[in-house]
């Protein structure tokens, strides 16, 4: 090959490669990363773009030196050379994406196992997804729940998860880490944040009418600070405290905490969900269905489909609620929204 063709390709590879490596870095294309493992999922991800840059400058260079280089003139009708392979070609396209691929799996099966090791003193969270509310629950605070995922900075965490109904999926970008939660399997998910803040953590499975309502927050905070939430968590949740709260203001956090607010309209709770009826309209709605308010209340919620409200959509509403609702909890509930629907 002539030295000028040498130089014309190098040039159009440097190019090529230029131009991709500023489409790769100059945009931000990946939210912060906010776990130890994001950091090390990142470098695998820089890693295989790094591959995949070097590769397109040289495909690129090769195409675009060829069309320029090789054009058949406008009269010239000649076959070209017949050419029978390249048997050092060959082997060095066969050998190089072998050892490139190679190093991939080696990378990553490097990566994965350190994410996996857990440090000294993991917290346990055991996680419930359902149609389309998220519940945390910490065993080391008497399992008091959370809809919110509150995380210590700098310590390992052991997510155990569970589905009350159909698939869905954990989800935190700024973790990097998504692990599906399947119904009578218990996954699980090791994660150790390293950076403090508000992260949004979704359903990343559909899962259903209600699945683009399936967020919440995973809330890293101060180890710290975490401590003395935990604490109180645990008191507030000791046993011999009794059931818990009852009455309206019990009532009202159980319909944000599982989502009622995203299907269902009801000013006491500034809710303006338009999925299921607008609960502010119970009584006329129980009239209509010839059955007392406290009553068609209770078995609207812990069998929706007993009785549809015309013109609503049927298997929409959770089945799950009398379930996972205890009874103190389904009867503040009721109340609260007997309560609330009469002034409305
Ligand atoms: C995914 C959306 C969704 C969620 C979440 C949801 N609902 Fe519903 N709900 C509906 C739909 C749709 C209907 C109408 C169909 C039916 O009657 O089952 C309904 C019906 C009802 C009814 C009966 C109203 C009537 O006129 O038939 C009550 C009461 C009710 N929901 C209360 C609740 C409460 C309390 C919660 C939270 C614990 C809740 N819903 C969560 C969608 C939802
Ligand atoms: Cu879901």
């Amino acid at each position: 090959m002539r030295r000028g063709s040498l130089v014309a390709l190098l040039g159009i590879g440097l190019i090529a490669g230029g131009v991709a490596t500023a489409v790769a870095l100059v945009p931000t294309w990946l939210p912060v990363d906010a776990s130890r493992q994001a950091g090390r999922i990142d470098f695998v991800f820089w890693f295989v773009i790094a591959i995949c840059i070097a590769l397109f400058a040289i495909v690129a260079a090769a195409i675009i030196y060829s069309v320029l280089r090789f054009q058949a003139r406008p009269d010239d009708l000649e076959d070209g050379p017949p050419i029978h392979g390249h048997t050092g070609l060959e082997i060095a396209w066969t050998t190089i994406p072998f050892v490139l691929v190679t190093a991939i799996a080696i990378v990553s099966g490097i990566v994965l196992s350190r994410n996996d090791a857990q440090g000294a003193n993991t917290l346990r969270v055991n996680v419930t997804a359902q149609q389309f509310t998220w519940t945390f629950s910490y065993p080391e605070a008497n399992n008091a729940t959370s809809p919110v995922l509150f995380l210590p900075e700098g310590r390992s965490v052991e997510l155990y998860m569970r589905s009350l109904d159909v698939i869905h999926a954990f989800f935190v970008p700024e973790f990097r880490l998504n692990e599906d939660i399947v119904p009578g399997l218990v996954t699980n998910i090791h994660v150790t944040p390293d950076r403090v803040g508000t992260y949004s953590l979704i359903c990343n499975e559909l899962c259903g009418l209600g699945h683009s309502l399936m967020r919440t927050e995973a809330v890293v905070m101060p180890a710290a600070a975490f401590d003395k939430w935990l604490a109180e968590q645990k008191k507030s949740n000791a046993p011999t405290s009794g059931s818990g709260s009852t009455g309206a203001a019990a009532g009202l956090a159980l319909f944000t905490s599982n989502s009622c607010s995203s299907c269902h309209t009801l000013s006491a709770a500034k809710a303006s969900g338009k999925i299921g009826p607008d609960l502010d309209k119970l009584v006329s709605y129980a009239k209509q269905a010839n059955t007392p308010l406290a009553a068609f209340i209770t078995k609207s919620i812990i069998d929706p489909n007993a009785y549809i409200q015309p013109g609503f959509p049927k298997n929409t509403m959770p089945q799950t609620f009398g379930k996972t609702l205890s009874k103190s909890q389904l009867s503040s509930l009721v109340s609260f929204l007997v309560q609330s629907s009469k002034k409305g």
